[in-house]
């Protein structure tokens, strides 16, 4: 990297995202000076970019998917709704920008092409897009752990002359599907979310499905006046209980196992969830759904018959059963859209009896047929987890590149640090609970852990830190020892990396919620354990 005259901070974070905004608040508490890239024109991350019809939370949502490091800010902002929808999430996060002033330290259209670490200087260097330059002893990536998008590789993709558009990467104009037939691949959340949406404007739509889903009832409905002054109330007994809790939401932990329960009690209990709906229902299950085949069993039986309950059509019915082990592939909550089948202007093909064979300027051509279409939408998912790290593939010591180092599993300490890669930290990477965990609160506290250990450094005039090749190790059989418990492992998701053709194929996300924080507290307070430290180059 060839080097101009450039600015240096004590910290450069690369994202403004949901991790990114409270970094920058953070680290600006602690008196560092900050730069904070986004290659987007705002800030918001994956809710600035994931703007597609029907986009909501789809965890255990409002009032509780929220920062919580200021009451202030919980005082204040009233939510609508218990599933938000993108709109007022980013809303909630353009509030937050201005309220503590955040945007004045981001630079936005800004994409970071490299970063590389000078082991003499210990420091970073990036480099954006437009050639500028800028360094900082401590790097932040803050990049997303959905937001490298997967297009899928289809021939003839690039050919097609309609509009196509990533849910992921969806246009800020309003999209009109007037009087269109439209293709949707895809049946993840973003799919899920968007064909009912879709349905009620389009001509046609047919949803194109390579695993039919296990999706539940989304329950979205308002939150009273009376719910938000109750959460405003007990707001500290509330913020413990979500330190607490395994997702980092405000609810019992469960302790009971499907099978102590009779089969009518169990689909009794199953029965008052769905009717409820919303992600409670996995809050409120038994403890045993993940972990036990019987008891998986005896949920999964449960949705099918819903959904042969609720589609009319016994072999469209038929083609949308799951048969993997449910809740084993993200769970999906959805609104209307196994009763969108109904429609006589929806319909499914089934990609493993019927597959894509190449995309043509004006249709998509199955095995058995050709489907006529004005409009693609992939709902086709991200490189999740790891992509968003390998796509920015910094350099560390000894001029490694993480796409060296991140061959075979994704080498990480804590899900926050990587060997090699010293004073760069991850939020939300993988090896931590990231997606397991309510997200704003997680970058909270990932973040107040980097916080920290920025601060020693400074206080023992200390130049770097980074991860040993033990406690790595040590902490990659730990990932996996609790992820083998469980039956995620034994299901193609994006969980496990299977998605992406070529990704390594293991579960790397940290399954320990609450006792993650108690573990990496507890490394933190006995002298960072499993760390290397530099003493500072620098003369001050
Ligand atoms: P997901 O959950 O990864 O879903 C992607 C969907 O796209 C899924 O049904 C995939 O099938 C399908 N897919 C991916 N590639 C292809 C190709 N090549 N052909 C056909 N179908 C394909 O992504 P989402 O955006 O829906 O959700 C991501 C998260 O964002 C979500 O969990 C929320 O937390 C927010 P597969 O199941 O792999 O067979």
């Amino acid at each position: 990297m060839k080097k101009a005259a450039i600015n240096h901070f004590d910290v450069i974070v690369i994202g403004s995202g949901v991790s990114g905004l409270y970094a920058l608040h953070h680290l600006r508490e602690m008196d560092l000076s900050v730069q904070v890239y986004d290659g987007a024109s705002d800030i918001g991350g994956t809710w600035w970019y994931n703007r597609y019809p029907g986009a909501r939370v789809d965890g255990p949502g409002s009032p509780f998917y929220c920062y919580t490091f200021s009451e202030d800010l919980m005082k204040e902002w009233d939510w609508k709704e218990t599933q938000s929808d993108q709109p007022a999430v980013l809303e909630y996060l353009e509030h937050v920008a201005d309220r503590f002033d955040l945007r004045r330290d981001i630079q936005f259209n800004t994409w970071i092409v490299d970063a590389v670490y000078d082991e003499n200087k210990q420091q970073w260097t990036i480099e954006t897009d437009s050639g500028e330059y800028a360094s900082a002893q401590f790097l932040i990536c803050a990049v997303g752990a959905l937001s490298t998008a997967n297009r899928p590789d289809i021939p003839g993709i690039h050919d097609f002359s309609g509009e196509c558009y990533h849910t992921g990467n969806w246009p800020h104009e309003t999209v009109s599907f007037e009087g269109k037939r439209v293709a949707v691949i895809g049946t993840g959340s973003s799919g899920i979310q968007s064909v009912p949406e879709i349905a009620r404007e389009a001509d046609h739509i047919s949803v194109f499905q390579r695993t039919p889903q296990y999706a539940f009832p989304a329950g979205n409905r308002s939150i009273t006046a009376e719910e938000m002054a109750d959460a405003r109330t007990n707001w500290e007994i509330l913020r413990e209980k979500m330190n607490d809790n395994f997702g980092g939401f405000p609810y019992d932990n469960q302790e009971k196992s499907a099978l102590d329960d009779t089969p009518e009690q169990r689909t009794a209990l199953y029965e008052k969830l769905w009717q409820r709906g919303g992600f409670k229902f996995f809050l409120e299950l038994y403890s045993d759904i993940a972990t036990s085949e019987e008891a998986n069993q005896s949920l999964a039986d449960f949705v099918r018959d819903k959904i042969r309950q609720i589609v009319k059509d016994p072999e469209t019915a038929q083609k949308l059963l799951p048969d993997y082990f449910v809740i084993t592939k993200r769970p999906i909550l959805e609104n209307g859209y196994f009763e969108a089948f109904n429609r006589d202007n929806v319909s499914l093909v089934d990609l493993r009896e019927d597959p894509i064979e190449r995309v043509t300027p004006t249709s998509i051509i199955t095995r058995h047929g050709e489907h006529p279409i004005d409009m693609l939408v992939l709902a086709t998912g991200y490189d999740a987890i790891s992509g968003s790290m390998l796509r920015l593939n910094p350099q560390g010591r000894g001029g490694v590149r993480l796409k060296e180092r991140w061959t075979d599993r994704f080498h990480n300490y804590l899900g926050l640090t990587i060997g090699d890669f010293p004073n760069l930290f991850m939020i939300h990477g993988p090896g931590s609970p990231g997606v397991f965990y309510n997200m704003p609160l997680g970058a909270e506290r990932q973040m107040n852990w980097i916080g920290r250990a920025m601060r020693h450094l400074k206080d023992q005039s200390l130049g770097s830190m980074e991860p040993t090749a033990a406690s790595e190790e040590a902490w990659a059989n730990e990932v996996s020892a609790l992820a083998n418990v469980t039956l995620f492992p034994r299901t193609n998701s994006w969980w496990t990396g299977a998605n992406i053709p070529g990704k390594p194929r293991y579960f790397s996300v940290y399954l320990g919620g609450s006792i993650y924080y108690q573990r990496i507290t507890d490394i933190q307070n006995k002298d960072y354990e499993g760390f290397r430290f530099e003493p500072s180059q620098s003369p001050d």
